[in-house]
Formats: structure tokens, C-alpha cells, sequence
């Protein structure tokens, strides 16, 4: 994610060359995508997709909606140019100072009587809008959070080491994973919600109607670890169109499920471990490897080196 600190001086400040020099305002959006836990889309079996990814791709859904939103204030004259993820913004902290919600110890935007499941973008405008005032943190001395990490990955409150994250591990991260985060990364394959599933804020988010729920799953996941593992780049790119689930490609997300059946502790899948350690990836056959040491020794998830022999 080098492109975070190549971005670094864009980001601080929205009047930059870069962005809009004679920025005014910040429109902030949250929307949101709480939805109840359903076995069918939760991933290949086993593994946990996060619930982010469920569904079609925010980028796609909302770029649409902050375009008109972009187009409605240029007609008025003014210049604007709207962000989801893609462009340098500080997307959280601009929602804070937006009073939309705080920012949490996990790092996301709580929005209160919502949730944290929102998607966030901005539009940057040179309107003269009347400020929200900010909303203050809110998060008081719960911990949860920080305790639930699966790998230890908060330093402290508001401060995540993401190379130690499972979200960054399973998504953005290339090549083979550090064997004792291997072993503590559970079942999860794509993503992870660890920190936002505890959180007391989510304990009363309602799902949006399933008519008006722009990001709804066209379809189940429903993916055995076999499809997985047996699926090139261009059937994955193909099956997983219009879902964030594109990002991590064949390889990546292969290597995931491999991590994730040898912290299952279920010895039925040594088969299919067997069939991974000939997988055309290095990276997949090593993780595999591991993996297999893990079953066999049968280590119960997060305890101990992988590497033992
Ligand atoms: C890179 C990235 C990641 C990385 C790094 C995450 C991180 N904590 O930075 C990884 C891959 C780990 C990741 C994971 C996730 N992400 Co992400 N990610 C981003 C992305 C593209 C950039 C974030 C960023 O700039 N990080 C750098 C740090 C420094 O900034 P920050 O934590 O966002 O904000 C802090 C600074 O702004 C600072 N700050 C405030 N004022 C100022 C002023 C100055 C001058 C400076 C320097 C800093 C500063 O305080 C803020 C609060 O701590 C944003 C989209 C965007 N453009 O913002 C999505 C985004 C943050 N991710 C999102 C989501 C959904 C997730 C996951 C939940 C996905 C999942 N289920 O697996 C996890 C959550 C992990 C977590 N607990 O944070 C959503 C968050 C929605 C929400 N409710 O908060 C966003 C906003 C995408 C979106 N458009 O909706 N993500």
C-alpha cells in the first residue's frame, strides 16, 4: 500500500494542486450495509468473507450516486469532485469532522443508532456549505475491539499496525504470509470484521430493506474450497465481476482458504491440502505445506509456531 504515503501530502490537505485548490466544503456520505449473518455468502466453505464483500462492489454503487451528486453542484457552478476510496482523502476523518459519526478505537466510522457497516465517500466542492458540527468520540472505555483482534494488530486505540491485519493480509497482501500470522488468522478469507463484530454500536444496526439495499448479493457465494483452489485468474476475474472479491485474485485467495483449512483443526480436509501442495502457486503450495503441518499436529487455531516440525 505504498500508494498511502505517495499520497501522503494530497491527503492532509484537499486544497491541494492535486485535489481542489479553492475547496470550501467537504460532503461527506455514509451508507450502509449491516446485514445478518447468512451462512450462504459468508464464503467458501470453510472461510469467512466479510460482510463488506457480500455484496456488489460499494466502489461501483456509490460512484454512481456521488457522480450525480458531483454534476448536481458543478451545475450550480461550483467545482467539485466526489471520492470513494480510489482518490487521496481521509475518508474517516472527514466524516468525523462532518458530525456523520467518531471514529472508534478500531479505526471506523461509528455512525450511532447505525452502526460501523457504512461505506464511506466524500465530495470535495468549492460550495460554501454551512459546517456540521464534528461529533466526539464516543467509544467512552470499552476495549472489545482491541482485545478481539485476531492478530494483535492495534498498537492502541486509533492505531493499527496494518501489516499485522487481516483484512490487509487477505486482500491486499502478496506472496506468503509470516507463519504465526498464518496461524492466528482463523477462518477468515477475505477480509475480516473481528473488531466490528464485537463492537456494542453493531449490536442494534438494522439490515437496509432488501428492495432498497443498492449493494444486495445478486447471488449466493457458495464456493467449495475444491472450486477454489482448482480456479484459474480468468474464471475467478469472470466469476467474481462486480464484487469487491475480484481484488484479491485467484492466487490470494486461494492461498487464504489453504491458511484458513489448516486452523480449521478438522483433519477432513487434509485431502484437499494433499491436492493444494501440487497447486500451480508457490505461494499457495508453501502456504499448503504449513498448513498441513498445522492439521497434523492438530494445532487448534492461534496457538504456536506453524513452522514447528
Ligand atoms: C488503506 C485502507 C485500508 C487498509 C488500512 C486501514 C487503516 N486503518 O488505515 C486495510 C487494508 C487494513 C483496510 C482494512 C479495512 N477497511 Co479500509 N480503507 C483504506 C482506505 C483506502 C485508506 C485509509 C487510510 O487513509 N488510512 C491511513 C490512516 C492514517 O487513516 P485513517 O485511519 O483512515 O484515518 C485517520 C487519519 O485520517 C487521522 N487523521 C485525522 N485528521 C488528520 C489530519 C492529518 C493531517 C493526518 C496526517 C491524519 C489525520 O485520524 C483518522 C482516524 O484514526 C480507506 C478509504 C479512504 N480513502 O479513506 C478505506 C476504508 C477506511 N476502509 C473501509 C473498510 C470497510 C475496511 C474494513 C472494515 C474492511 C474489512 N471488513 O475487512 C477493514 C477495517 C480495518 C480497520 N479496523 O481499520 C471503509 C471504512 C468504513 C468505516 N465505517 O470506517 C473505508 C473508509 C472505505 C470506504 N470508502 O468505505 N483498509
Amino acid at each position: 500500500m505504498e500508494w498511502l504515503a505517495e499520497t501522503a501530502e494530497v491527503r492532509a490537505d484537499p486544497r491541494h494542486p492535486g485535489m481542489v485548490p479553492r475547496a470550501r466544503s467537504v460532503l461527506v456520505v455514509a451508507a450502509p450495509y449491516a446485514r445478518p449473518n447468512d451462512p450462504a455468502r459468508m464464503g467458501p466453505s470453510p472461510g469467512r468473507v466479510a460482510r463488506y464483500a457480500w455484496g456488489r462492489d460499494y466502489h461501483n454503487v456509490l460512484r454512481r450516486q456521488l457522480r450525480k451528486l458531483e454534476r448536481m453542484l458543478r451545475e450550480a457552478g461550483h467545482e467539485a469532485r466526489y471520492s470513494v476510496d480510489a482518490r487521496p482523502v481521509f475518508e474517516r476523518a472527514w466524516a468525523q469532522r462532518a458530525g456523520v459519526g467518531f471514529v472508534g478505537k478500531n479505526c471506523c466510522l461509528i455512525v450511532p443508532g447505525v452502526g460501523s457497516h457504512v461505506f464511506l465517500g466524500t465530495v470535495v466542492t468549492t460550495a460554501e456549505l454551512e459546517p456540521d458540527e464534528p461529533m466526539a468520540p464516543r467509544c467512552g472505555r470499552c476495549t472489545l475491539c482491541l482485545d478481539a483482534c485476531p492478530t494483535g494488530a492495534f498498537l492502541g486505540p486509533h492505531r493499527l499496525d496494518a501489516r499485522r491485519c487481516v483484512s490487509y493480509l487477505t486482500i491486499e497482501h502478496e506472496g506468503a504470509i509470516a507463519p504465526e500470522l498464518e496461524a492466528q488468522m482463523g477462518d477468515w478469507v477475505f477480509g475480516c470484521d473481528a473488531c466490528q463484530d464485537v463492537c456494542p454500536y453493531n449490536r442494534t444496526e438494522r439490515p437496509p430493506a432488501p428492495d432498497s439495499d443498492p449493494y444486495a448479493p445478486s447471488a449466493p457465494l457458495e464456493l467449495s474450497a475444491e472450486a477454489l483452489l482448482a480456479m484459474g485468474d480468468e474464471t475467478y476475474r469472470e466469476r467474481f465481476e462486480g464484487s469487491p472479491l475480484r481484488r484479491a485474485g485467484a492466487t490470494r485467495l486461494a492461498r487464504n482458504v489453504v491458511i484458513a483449512l489448516g486452523n480449521s483443526g478438522d483433519r477432513r480436509h487434509l485431502p484437499v491440502l494433499e491436492e493444494a501442495r501440487h497447486h500451480r502457486a508457490p505461494v499457495v503450495r508453501e502456504a499448503a505445506e504449513r498448513a498441513l503441518r498445522r492439521l497434523d499436529a492438530g494445532e487448534p487455531a492461534r496457538t504456536g509456531d506453524a513452522d514447528d516440525r
